[in-house]
């Protein structure tokens, strides 16, 4: 057989994108720039600035004589001196340290406190003065961060400027002008990203409120400096006045920009100018939440990439206060200009530049941790509804799960399995016996997750605990804070606070008296919601923001890192069952998050409808999530409010199996929807799909074993992979998983006949819908664009594209513990060269003994002109031996013809090679 590929050429359709916007009419229940009082203050600051243009003459200024460079043994700073003069005030300066650090892996971090800020004199005792700086400490893996030596940059310093020349071959430079003040990153010359350039630099410095006028330029507002007129929250002390600050960025030839979650919007950001409605990171409970909206949701990761072919930007905004940021893409440049503003604490932020978003990835997880290798059972299927009533009804659903043949996890309890929402207890007649229905999950590998959310109810031994140790989060008179929730009246627990972890730990031990944890289970695991935090009766269904944390900090610096601190006090908690040993790695899901979240939690996106507008935009919520280190990452499947048609229901389960973390999820108002419900043909579509998640769950983990090690994707958007290719950068319907050259289209639409997929680049695709390799199509075109595919109520396109090999296990098994010694097929797909590779990562699926003695291994795959070879490497002899009896009963070679080597006799855990001659001329096409 002689095929060149070059002979067969594919039609190409091209589809325009149409884009629709709504107006959001929930708008009206959270704060909006224009009356929350620190974003309002800022837009006015920065919009008189800019109309004054070249006339302005800041208020800032870098002190020249101020800037040293402070060399320790291996690592060095530079510190200096902000001065802002007040107009009014000419014998008054304000002083803002500040400080630059240039960080391996070219990240540049800047920080601008407030001095004197001790000085300040206040009625309230209990509250600390401080601008809030401990926001990186709940953000960073390491508090030490890796500092690149005095020697390996050149620093300059004149009267008017001071530059750092930095990176591997010294090609970046980031030079500080000292008036007016501007930061200019530049690599090979060319400046990337400019800090101020706008001149929107502002740092609301403390002054007495009787004082106030004098302390304003006449470019200020004093628009609700010292009281909030926005209608919940009107009880807002403000004790310490107006602390914003404001900064602005400029993303010099970039316009496309990611990251910045949550928001039910675009992968692309949008341009924020016109409607001026810019992107808020606010943590909240957001009812009914509607897509094609800036307004803020459960979590926030203050991460934005900027991405253009050559060279990619991060910008981590480490500041945990409600935060705006306004995206303006509609000037003349071609630059992308931002305004961030935060309601308080100081200015800290670390540009990341590097030549692809991946570096950027590498770079930015290197400080705030890469995804937690999460247990293998947690990427199965996730049945959960809001109630699973009784043991009963577990035990049935559980039943009923293998009578349908279908393969499942994890069964998941809602609020209702609790006595009256009393968190650590069972609702006794219902649930009498918790460790038997565990243990009786536990015979076919399954798991239970139950909720706990930080609300405790009032008037029981758990919040009595809490307020007898002081632990509660505290109202501004420093006593606990009392507030509604689920419960009725409760108390929240301070998870800031270092103490509350070791009473968190003994919720959670294994104890004979704790029937909570089902006995010694350790397929018990935890799902951590309401965490914003969610309180009913607090302005924007939040905690009131005097309220205060652990040190005096009001609740107002911290907002964002509480849900955090939270789902993270659980993980510890799990870890340490029984003194300190688990055979588990625990598995957390939270709703609420920040950056550093993807240590130790997964996420979903909330409450969403059973509408199909919500399938559509989970996906680009997902994607969103992947591109700032937070992967492991779902959306509820079939929909949470309401009731999905059974079409929409299987469409769903079909996109879902595709989410890092796959759960199916309901409202309690909803009826049943488990996978057997919607009947024929929707059962065994549903069924196929889900086979297709199992066998796919070796390259599942295998990405998710590399984002655990540099902070890539798992659902990644299609530019990763093209990035000389700018049509592909707001594509966010169609994504890759990992780097295993699977690339997805899910079916999104109602009674869809067909379907169109963009290929980014001249590279083979092979067709792998349902992950059917039965029937070998391929696409190969001259010229990136779409290709059409008629599709029936089956369908899940897929294409894998050529240069890829991937592992799969095809066996239907019941949960995937089950499946732990299933032989694997190797899918081998050549590129249009005739090569291919892939990666197979396998471990234990649940110790830490892959980190603590490492037991695992990576079977690299190769295919050349002399045939396949695979590579274990691993250093545990021990645990490599012990994987002896699984053995490779298939391998698939496509090429575009297929070629199928049945039992070939090779285990997963040995070098081999054999040799295989296709003869087949691979030409470049
Ligand atoms: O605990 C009940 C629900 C839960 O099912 C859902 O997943 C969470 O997002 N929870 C919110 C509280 C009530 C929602 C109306």
């Amino acid at each position: 057989m002689r095929v060149t590929l070059a002979q067969i050429s594919i039609p190409l359709l091209v589809v325009a994108l149409h884009v629709s916007y709504v107006a959001a009419v929930k708008d009206y229940l959270f704060k909006n720039c224009e009356n929350s009082g620190f974003c309002h203050r800022n837009k006015h600051y920065a919009d008189q600035i800019s109309s004054l243009g070249s006339e302005y003459k800041s208020d800032y200024s870098i002190d020249a004589n101020s800037v040293e460079v402070i060399s320790g043994p291996d690592k060095f700073f530079i510190q200096g001196q902000i001065v802002k003069v007040l107009p009014n005030l000419p014998e008054e300066k304000v002083v803002l340290p500040l400080k630059i650090s240039v960080l391996e892996g070219n990240n540049i971090r800047i920080q601008v406190d407030e001095a004197k800020r001790e000085a300040i004199n206040i009625a309230n005792k209990f509250i600390n003065h401080q601008r809030y700086n401990e926001t990186s400490n709940w953000a960073f893996v390491n508090q030490e961060l890796q500092y690149v030596k005095t020697e390996d940059a050149d620093l300059k310093k004149s009267d008017t400027k001071f530059s750092i020349t930095y990176g591997k071959s010294k090609e970046y430079v980031a030079e500080l002008e000292f008036y007016p003040i501007k930061l200019t990153v530049y690599h090979l010359g060319e400046a990337q990203v400019v800090v101020n350039d706008r001149g929107f630099l502002n740092v609301e410095h403390w002054r007495p409120k009787d004082a106030n006028a004098d302390h304003l330029s006449p470019q200020e507002s004093d628009f609700n400096m010292f009281q909030d007129d926005f209608k919940d929250s009107k009880e807002d002390s403000l004790p310490l006045g107006p602390e914003s600050i404001g900064l602005d960025f400029t993303f010099k030839n970039f316009r496309n920009l990611y990251g910045i979650p949550e928001h039910a919007d675009t992968l692309n950001l949008k341009d924020t100018t016109e409607s001026n409605n810019p992107y808020r990171l606010f943590n909240v409970d957001i009812f009914e939440y509607e897509t094609d909206s800036r307004l803020p949701m459960y979590g926030s990761i203050p991460l934005l990439l900027a991405v253009k072919p050559a060279l990619s930007v991060g910008l981590f905004w480490i500041n945990s206060a409600d935060t705006f940021i306004n995206v303006d893409k509609s000037n003349s440049t071609k630059d992308s200009k931002t305004h961030w503003v935060s309601e308080n604490g100081v200015i800290d932020f670390i540009i990341l530049i590097g030549s692809t978003p991946a570096e950027i990835n590498k770079n930015y997880g290197a400080i705030t941790g890469y995804t937690q290798l999460p247990p293998l059972f947690s990427l199965g299927y996730h049945q959960c509804r809001w109630n699973y009533n009784d043991e009963k009804d577990v035990l049935d659903i559980n039943s009923l799960m293998d009578q349908h043949q279908i393969p499942y996890d994890t069964i998941w309890l809602d609020i209702e399995y609790t006595d009256s929402k009393k968190y650590f207890t069972w609702q006794e007649d219902k649930f009498p016996d918790p460790e038997g229905m565990l243990k009786e999950l536990d015979l076919t590998g399954r798991n239970l997750v139950v909720i706990i959310d930080p609300h405790i109810k009032t008037g029981y031994d758990v919040s009595n605990q809490l307020e007898k140790k002081k632990i509660c989060m505290n109202d501004p008179s420093n006593s606990s804070y009392h507030g509604h929730c689920w419960p009725g009246e409760s108390v929240w627990i301070d998870t800031l606070n270092p103490s509350s972890q070791s009473f968190w730990d003994s919720k959670f031990s294994w104890d004979k008296k704790n029937k909570f944890t089902g006995g010694e289970s350790t397929n018990l695991h935890l799902w951590n919601d309401m965490n914003e935090p969610s309180v009913f009766n607090g302005p924007e269904t939040s905690s009131p923001k005097d309220n205060l944390h652990y040190g005096g900090w009001e609740h107002r610096s911290v907002h964002n890192i509480y849900g955090l601190s939270f789902h993270e006090a659980t993980f510890n908690s799990l870890v340490k069952r029984l003194d300190g040993h688990t055979r588990e790695r625990p598995f957390v899901l939270t709703r609420s998050y920040f950056a550093g979240s993807q240590r130790t939690a997964a996420m979903w996106t909330g409450d969403n409808m059973s509408k199909w507008e919500y399938l559509k935009i989970s996906i680009p919520m997902i994607l969103t999530s992947n591109v700032v280190g937070m992967p492991f990452s779902g959306a509820d499947v079939g929909g949470f409010f309401g009731n999905p048609s059974k079409e929409l229901l299987t469409r769903w389960y079909q996109t879902g199996i595709w989410y890092p973390f796959f759960r199916a999820h309901a409202h309690i108002d909803s009826r049943r929807r488990e996978p057997w419900v919607p009947g024929e043909p929707y059962t065994s579509v549903i069924r196929e799909a889900l086979n297709l998640r199992y066998s796919l769950l070796p390259v599942f983990y295998t990405a998710f074993y590399e984002s655990s090690t540099n902070g890539s994707p798992i659902m990644k958007p299609i530019f990763y992979e093209s990035l000389n290719n700018l049509e592909s950068y707001s594509i966010e319907d169609q994504f890759f998983i990992g780097s295993s050259g699977l690339m997805v289209k899910p079916v999104t639409d109602e009674n869809a006949n067909d379907i169109t997929i963009y290929i980014p680049d001249t590279e083979i695709y092979y067709d792998f819908t349902n992950g059917d390799l039965s029937k070998v199509g391929w696409y190969n075109v001259r010229k990136p664009g779409y290709i059409r595919k008629d599709v029936t109520l089956h369908d899940i396109p897929v294409l894998i594209k050529g240069g890829h090999i991937i592992a799969r296990k095809e066996r239907y098994r019941r949960s995937t513990k089950l499946m732990a010694n299933d032989p694997y097929t190797i899918v081998v797909a050549l590129d249009k060269y005739g090569h291919a590779e892939g990666n197979i990562y396998i471990d234990d699926g649940e110790s830490f003994g892959y980190s603590t003695s490492g037991e695992s291994i990576n079977v690299h795959i190769k295919y050349s002109k002399d045939g396949l070879t695979a590579h274990v490497n691993g250093s545990n002899k021990e645990y490599i031996n012990s994987l002896g009896n699984i053995g490779i009963e298939k391998i698939i070679i496509i090429s575009p013809f297929k070629l199928i080597i049945e039992n070939p006799k090779l285990k997963i855990n040995s070098d081999w090679s054999i040799q295989i001659i296709l003869d087949i001329e691979h030409d470049e096409l």
